[in-house]
């Protein structure tokens, strides 16, 4: 016996949420409490090869993870580009609804495709009426993610802010076959229109209106927050302010904790971070501000980083930029210049930067046989020789560390301290520097 698939047939824009820390998404179904279970979907195209995919899949598993849906297969084509009405060719689409049908079948019913891009309001209304399931793209499941993680109400408000903004262009589109199959044409009355304004186009307009009205005052909101948040920061005093900034899940929180007497929330999950955190630090007889702010991460929505516009002050105003980078990861390097692209994005390209590669402990390399004369990869790079590569490439502005470990934790105050120094006779001239004794609070 078939079960009825509709069910779990729930469209993420059939009820608009108008309410505070509204989500779009919801993963936690309310009858049932096992987690619920993903398909994953990517392209291969010529600027994505198939070793690509697969990383960026696997951080999309990451993310589904840690929004608490469990990953039971994926599907990956081969395409020039995505379509631009069904995102994938319509065979695979058919050979994913199949699958679909089949686990049901089975009964083991899938809750989710989950695709790798973002999808347009047209692909997703194509995809979700040949899947029948609720769909998702890699931006809804970061800001259901965000939803879940906001604390302040500075970070609601910029989540609500940036799922309004996704939802917005995908609600008009939404809409738009109503009308035509109303065959009104609200606002100028086209043939036949007198009584066959379809509901659907006044919906729309009530819903847009609601949604701009919410937006505007949110936007107000943020901007009262943003003007405390001003008038705290020049109050700070004379302090040089040094940000930990890089990719998720990188251990800028767990450095945090260790290099003040904070004690952030780190985990290994993805954007365990979103309000930013402040501390005093001293080393030494040299106070300084450090900041521990959210992480980035690949096809960051830009609206996103708009919407987070407040909370990354911190780290547009800093002094000196600590990108911290988990060497342990394979794509490392990658996310490098993922977070050097959002810096360059936020106007941070010309602030000192030195990069601190964390996880050292957990370095993994291949070591190849003598008589290997394949070329060596990536995986057959030891750590020696991998830092001296970087030492060299970044002029010595680097540091490799594992905050776990605490390996090399004194070294990297000493270099830290010598450095907020230099900016602080740089920042501040005149200033009492250096503290005789600088009593801690
Ligand atoms: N093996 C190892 N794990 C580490 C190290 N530093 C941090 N971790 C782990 O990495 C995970 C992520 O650490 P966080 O400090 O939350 O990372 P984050 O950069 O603040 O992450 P977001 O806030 O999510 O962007 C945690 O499970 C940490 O225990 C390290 O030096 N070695
Ligand atoms: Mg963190």
């Amino acid at each position: 016996m078939k079960t009825s698939r509709s069910k779990h047939y729930n469209s993420s824009r059939s009820s608009l949420p108008f309410e505070d820390g509204m989500t779009s998404v919801k993963f936690h179904n309310e009858i049932e409490t096992r987690p619920e279970r993903a398909v994953l979907v990517g392209l291969i195209t010529p600027q994505q090869d198939e070793r690509k995919t697969n990383e960026y899949l696997d951080e999309l598993e990451f993310l589904a993870e840690t929004a608490g849906a469990e990953t039971v297969k994926r599907f990956t084509q081969r395409a020039g580009g995505p379509h631009s009405v069904t995102y994938l060719g319509t065979g695979k689409l058919k050979e994913i609804r199949q699958y679909i049908e089949d686990e049901e079948d089975a009964e083991r019913d899938i809750d989710m495709v989950i695709f790798d891009d973002e999808l347009s309001a047209k692909q997703l209304r194509n995809i979700e009426a040949e899947l029948k399931v609720k769909i998702l793209d890699r931006t809804s499941l970061i800001l259901d993610i965000f939803a879940m993680r906001a604390q302040t109400a500075n970070a609601k408000t910029q989540v609500e802010l940036a799922q309004y903004r996704y939802m917005l262009p995908r609600l008009q589109r939404l809409w738009t076959h109503l009308e035509r199959q109303g065959g009104g044409s609200g606002g100028g009355g086209g043939k036949g229109s007198v009584g066959l304004r379809g509901p659907g186009e006044t919906q729309l307009e009530m819903d847009r209106r609601i949604i701009l009205n919410r937006m505007s005052l949110l936007k107000q909101r943020l901007a009262d927050i943003d003007r405390q948040k001003t008038t705290q920061r020049s109050n700070r005093g004379r302090m040089v302010r040094v940000a930990l900034v890089g990719y998720t899940n990188v251990g800028k929180s767990t450095l945090m904790n260790l290099l003040s007497k904070s004690e952030v929330f780190a985990e290994n999950k993805l954007f365990a971070t979103l309000d930013t955190t402040v501390r005093k630090v001293i080393i030494d007889n040299l106070p300084f501000l450090l900041s521990d702010t959210v992480g980035f991460i690949r096809k960051l929505p830009h609206d996103l980083v708009d919407s987070f516009k407040s909370t990354l002050d911190e780290v547009r105003e800093a002094d000196l930029l600590v990108h911290v980078v988990d060497i342990s990861h394979p794509d490392f390097e990658d996310q490098i210049k993922v977070v050097e692209k959002t810096l360059s994005d936020l106007g941070c390209s010309e602030t000192p930067t030195m990069l601190l590669f964390n996880k050292l402990d957990a370095y993994r390399w291949v070591e190849k046989d003598a008589d290997d004369l394949t070329p060596a990869t990536k995986e057959n790079i030891s750590l020696d020789e991998l830092m001296k590569t970087w030492m060299a490439r970044m002029n010595g502005d680097c540091f490799f560390i594992s905050a776990t470990e605490r390996t090399n934790i004194d070294e990297l105050k000493t270099l830290l301290y010598n450095k907020v120094r230099e900016l602080h006779v740089q920042k501040y001239p005149y200033n009492d520097f250096l503290f005789q004794h600088y009593d801690e609070e």
